[in-house]
């Protein structure tokens, strides 16, 4: 072998991602890894479940055996050392109390939940159970939480009858659960543009000047962006972006621009999105790649 290996090569930023199989390579791990991988990160990836599904629909959910779940972890995290953590799909309650124990273990690395509860299309991806585990477990040592507005709304209904609360409240019932912020994606209310909303701690500009409202306007909205409505479905743009804002944070960014970045990296990753099969469109996370060959192609 010639001595040419480069022992000096940086490491790039490293995240942990926990997360389910989606062997149609529009959702789960394989998104997350696809996402890392374009935004210059190492993933290390942590199978919580395997999936039975195509671009159409999802057909089995099987959790993995939590001592498997940690075991995985644990060995890498002995090796090496992690920028950021991501969790997608969970599988069980087992595995929520697995992985938060995990994380607990890791109090300054900063986590990014996107609490996966039902896929692209609708079907179901957690019980009941599952949710007020990641409620109780989860919750309050996530850094980014990122639920659609559906996900937001049943993270905070205890009762499946109750008044569906406005999602400004959803999102203050899930910053006190202890998430530091949450983001709101909007793409499933009913709105001409798609409107995503992060909540958090307020710039100090921000909060008003008297000592007593300091306090208790601290929380807020931290930033609003809209964008243009794409026509298609797609399988997969949660886990995109919340991989994304994990990307970005893991190299350093803060929360509200790691936020801003990884909606314009997804919105464009689903611009460009393809229709493999005869279900939903998948997000080409080497959508900048593609231009690049396309413009040394036409140059
Ligand atoms: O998009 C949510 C999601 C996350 N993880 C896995 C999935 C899905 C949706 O299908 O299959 C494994």
């Amino acid at each position: 072998m010639s001595s040419s290996s480069n022992l000096a090569a940086p490491i790039p930023p490293i995240v942990l991602v926990f997360a389910g199989s989606d062997p149609s390579g529009g959702a789960g791990i394989q998104a997350d890894l696809l996402t890392l991988a374009s935004l210059g990160c190492h993933g290390l990836s942590v199978i919580t479940a395997l999936t039975v599904q195509d671009t159409e629909r999802v057909s089995a959910v099987d959790p993995i055996d939590a001592a498997w779940v940690e075991d995985q972890a644990r060995q890498v995290l002995e090796d090496m050392r992690v920028d950021a953590f991501k969790i997608g799909l969970i599988g069980s309650v087992e595995n929520v109390s697995t992985i938060a124990e995990i994380i607990s273990d890791y109090p300054d690395i900063p986590l990014i939940l996107d609490p996966v509860l039902a896929a692209g299309n609708g079907d179901e991806m957690a019980t009941r159970d599952i949710i007020e585990a990641i409620r109780e477990l989860l919750i309050p040592q996530t850094t980014v939480l990122t639920p659609n507005s559906l996900e937001a709304r049943r993270l905070v209904a205890r009762d499946i009858d109750e008044e569906l609360p406005p999602l400004e409240s959803c999102a203050e019932t899930l910053l006190m659960l202890g998430a530091e912020y949450v983001l709101i994606t909007g793409t499933h209310e009913n709105s001409h543009q798609v409107v995503n909303n992060l909540y958090g701690p307020l710039p100090d500009r921000q909060i008003a000047d008297d000592a007593d409202s300091a306090i208790a306007h601290a929380v807020g909205l931290v930033r609003s962006d809209a964008w243009t409505r794409l026509s298609g479905s797609y399988h997969g743009s949660g886990c995109t972006l919340a991989s994304a804002i994990a990307a970005l944070v893991a190299n350093g960014e803060s929360v509200p621009e790691a936020v801003r970045a990884a909606q314009e990296y997804t919105w464009n990753a689903l611009k460009a999105g393809f229709r493999p099969g005869m279900g939903q469109f998948i997000p080409d996370r080497f959508f900048w790649a593609r231009q690049i060959a396309e413009d040394e192609g036409d140059a």
